[in-house]
């Protein structure tokens, strides 16, 4: 009997113990990264010695009803990262142990200051926004947990010091839902990955020859009939413009400007098809689903053009609060260059009565640009050095660069390679103010990295051309250049895999990345 009850007792302590080592942090159920880990690097990062301990009781402590939004962030990943659900509470206490996030008036725009010390940790930030980006960098250093059932119930972050602010104001990422279509969920989940890595804007390409994915109620058949396919024949689809302000509102929460793109007067197969009228011969063609550019235009001289486009940017400007409307205006290649010009200019005019911003692609310098309009550079470097000539601010997306719709190398299934392969270094070891000649950082608002989708059909395949180049055009946006180095980048964009890995998103295992020790 007694021997019995030794025996269940020794059995009890050994599962108390199995359980101990389950439940609590260690380096085989989670992984956490350092200080040292963070992408994009932070401006300035002192460590020191003792960091605080994280648990249950560890409340986030706030004093401005505007970080609602970010608390509420921050908790959430907190529970999906370590299954340890922490409290919240407005109060202005800073003296108090805890976590707490603090608008204060010293700091400015985007940055933030993360203090963490052995008895509290200490956010601040001048503005909800700047408090938003510093969550970012202090949920990297929360650890994550590898196994769903697991809870790591204690933990500790790095004493530290960092203070932070952006490189470049315009920081993006552009989808193209137009040659596939993705559903509102993805669209969210991109927006997701763009907020986890401090991106700022996300450009969507609306409209394109093998889709109309917005809903314009003055013109109905664009959705009706231009929505309809998809490249290889899939069956396309739209967003309603509620489903569209969903997207917008998801990404200003999270502080990301949405800027949609009406691609004119090329690339508008899709709006051709839905009314006949748009085209010089008044005869719609058929619907695209192939993958080549520059074969389709609006007919410059119907005014009929003009009324549709006014009527679109007036719609497309009442959902969308940020400043900027992206007319296109790339490869228009059956436009006359006069016509273009003419187009271009009048479109200019249209987006700034409707109150907004143009941006387009780098072609349309050819027309009069107004001072405001931002130049998007992607092919032509001569286009892009004659829009800075004449006063225009550019947006870098050299496509040699920057576009993550090209294969990673030759044996990449996936994607296109017309601007050549971009490889994980290709794609991180460039900065934005040396690649064109005069071009220099006051002429350059930000960079982004857009992503084409001929070949790309669903999430999966999202994931795998945007991971993990995605993390180097975030860091050549925010990080200061001389902070910027491949060797050390690579080492910390491994331990940014493996958390990829862990939370089930798909990427590229990079060789270059992999073979870091
Ligand atoms: C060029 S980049 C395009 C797009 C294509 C892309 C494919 C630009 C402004 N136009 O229409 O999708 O190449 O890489």
């Amino acid at each position: 009997m007694y021997h019995h009850y030794l025996l269940t007792r020794t059995r009890n302590v050994f599962l108390v113990f199995s359980l101990l080592t389950i439940f609590s942090c260690n380096a085989q159920n989670s992984i956490q990264l350092t200080e040292k880990d963070i992408i994009p690097v932070p401006k300035s990062v002192i460590s020191s010695e003792d960091g605080f301990s994280f648990s249950e009781n560890s409340a986030v402590l706030y004093n401005d009803e505007s970080l609602e939004f970010s608390v509420e962030f921050f908790k959430n990943e907190v529970r999906n990262n370590t299954g340890l659900a922490i409290s919240s509470e407005i109060n202005s206490d800073t003296a108090s142990e805890g976590i707490h996030f603090q608008l204060i008036d010293a700091i400015k725009g985007e940055a933030y200051r993360l203090t963490i010390k052995k008895e509290r940790i200490l956010l601040e930030a001048g503005t909800s926004e700047g408090i938003f980006r510093g969550v970012q960098t202090l949920l990297q250093l929360i650890p994550k947990k590898k196994q769903d059932t697991s809870i790591l119930n204690s933990w500790s972050l790095p004493a530290l010091i960092i203070n932070d602010f952006p490189e470049y104001a315009y920081r993006g990422s552009m989808l193209d839902v137009s040659r596939h279509f993705f559903t509102v969920e993805q669209v969210k989940k991109y927006i997701d990955y763009l907020a986890a890595y401090k991106f700022n804007y996300f450009h969507i390409h609306l409209t394109d020859d093998q889709g109309w994915r917005i809903e314009i109620k003055s013109w109905p058949k664009l959705t009706e009939i231009g929505a309809r396919t998809e490249v290889d024949g899939g069956e396309g689809g739209f967003y309603t413009q509620e489903d569209y302000r969903e997207i917008v509102k998801y990404a200003r929460e999270r502080f990301i400007t949405v800027v949609p793109e009406i691609d004119m007067p090329g690339h508008t197969n899709a709006a051709l098809t839905s009314y006949p009228e748009l085209n010089c011969d008044g005869k719609a063609p058929e619907l695209y689903t192939g993958t080549k550019v520059g074969f389709s235009s609006f007919c410059i001289e119907k005014e009929v053009t003009y009324t549709f486009v006014e009527d679109v940017i007036r719609e497309l400007a009442a959902i969308t609060p940020g400043p900027y409307i992206h007319i296109g205006g790339d490869e228009s290649l059956s436009t006359e260059e006069e016509d273009y010009i003419s187009f271009i200019a009048r479109v200019q005019d249209i987006v700034y009565e409707n109150g907004k911003t143009p941006i387009g692609w780098d072609e349309i310098q050819h027309a009069p640009l107004k001072s405001e309009t931002l130049v998007q550079f992607w092919g032509k470097e001569k286009n892009a050095i004659e829009a800075v000539k004449k006063g225009a601010k550019l947006i870098m997306s050299p496509s040699t660069k920057a576009y993550m719709d090209m294969k990673y190398d030759s044996l990449t299934k996936l994607g296109l390679n017309w601007a050549g392969y971009i490889d994980v270094e290709t794609g991180y070891n460039w900065n934005p103010d040396e690649i064109l000649t005069g071009v220099t950082r006051k002429d350059i608002l930000g960079v982004e990295a857009p992503l084409w989708t001929e070949t790309i059909e669903d999430m999966a395949a999202i994931e795998y051309m945007v991971f993990p180049r995605l993390m180097g055009y975030a860091e050549i946006g925010w990080s200061a250049k001389k902070d910027r180095n491949w060797e050390a980048y690579k080492k910390r964009l491994k331990k940014h895999l493996e958390i990829l890995d862990v939370r089930g998103v798909n990427f590229y295992n990079s060789e270059e990345v992999l073979d870091e020790k």
